[in-house]
C-alpha cells in the first residue's frame, strides 16, 4: 500500500469500513482463503492475527497475505513486530499488554500503521496521545473468541470514546449482523466480526453485507448531521 507515494495513514481514514482479522483456529476455510475472498470482496484492511503457528510458518503465511493484499488493502499483523518488519507489513496492531507503543514506533518508523486495543475512554486518550493511528476499542459485546477480552462495554460506549480522539475507532468483539448497525450507528468507524466472517460458509458474502452496512450507516449518519448543524 506503500507505493508511489501512497499516504498509507491519510489513505486508512478513508477507506475505513469492514475491517478483516485472521482466526485459523476458528477459520472454516483457512486464513489465506479468508483473506483472499475479504479482500476480493473490498475489504480495505487485514491483520494477521496468528496464536498458534511457528515464526517460520508465521512469516510464509505474511508474505503471502501480504501478496494478496497488493496495494488493495492495508496489512497489519497482530502483536508480532518481528513478523511485520520480516514481511514490510503496513504495520502493527498491539494490545495493552504487547511492546509500549513508543518502542514500537521506534522499531517500525513513522510511516507504519500502529493500532492499539483499548476498553474504554482514559485508554483512548492515552493511546492517541503515544502516537496511536487508530483504535481497537472492545469488547463492544461479549465474545467467546477471545477467551480475556472480558465482559462486553456495550454500544453506546463507542460514542463516548468517539468523542474523545480524532483518530478512527474500530469496533471489535461479539458483532454479528444482528447488532452490527447500533455499532456504527454509536459512532465506529469501522467494525471487525471475527466469528460472525470466517466461521460462516460466504466470507465474501458476509463481507460484502458489512462493507454495505457500515457505508449505508454512514451516510444516513452524515444526513443527519447536515439536518442538526
Ligand atoms: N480483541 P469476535 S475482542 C481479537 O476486545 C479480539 O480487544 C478483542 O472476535 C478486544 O468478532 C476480540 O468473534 C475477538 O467476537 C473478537
Amino acid at each position: 500500500m506503500n507505493q508511489n507515494g501512497f499516504n498509507l495513514k491519510s489513505s486508512l481514514l478513508k477507506e475505513i469500513d469492514f475491517y478483516l482479522v485472521t482466526d485459523s483456529g476458528l477459520s472454516k476455510n483457512g486464513t489465506l482463503s479468508d483473506v483472499r475472498e475479504a479482500v476480493e470482496s473490498g475489504c480495505k484492511i487485514v491483520q494477521y492475527r496468528e496464536k498458534d503457528k511457528s515464526t517460520k510458518e508465521m512469516v510464509e503465511e505474511a508474505s503471502e497475505i501480504k501478496r494478496i493484499c497488493s496495494t488493495r488493502a492495508i496489512f497489519l499483523v497482530n502483536d508480532r513486530i518481528d513478523v511485520a518488519l520480516a514481511v514490510d507489513a503496513d504495520g502493527v496492531h498491539i494490545g495493552q499488554d504487547d511492546m509500549p507503543i513508543e518502542t514500537a514506533r521506534k522499531l517500525l518508523g513513522e510511516d507504519k500503521i500502529i493500532g492499539l486495543s483499548v476498553n474504554g475512554r482514559e485508554e483512548a486518550v492515552l493511546a492517541e496521545k503515544q502516537g496511536a493511528d487508530y483504535i481497537g476499542l472492545g469488547p463492544i459485546f461479549d465474545t467467546a473468541t477471545k477467551k480475556d477480552a472480558g465482559d462486553g462495554i456495550g454500544p453506546l460506549k463507542i460514542r463516548e470514546v468517539k468523542d474523545a480522539v480524532k483518530i478512527p475507532v474500530v469496533a471489535i468483539g461479539g458483532i454479528n449482523k444482528g447488532n452490527c448497525e447500533s455499532v456504527i450507528q454509536n459512532g465506529a468507524d469501522s467494525l471487525v466480526a471475527i466469528s460472525a466472517v470466517i466461521c460462516s460458509d460466504d466470507v465474501k458474502k458476509e463481507t460484502e453485507y458489512l462493507i454495505d452496512m457500515v457505508r449505508k450507516n454512514k451516510k444516513i449518519g452524515q444526513v443527519r448531521l447536515l439536518y442538526l448543524v
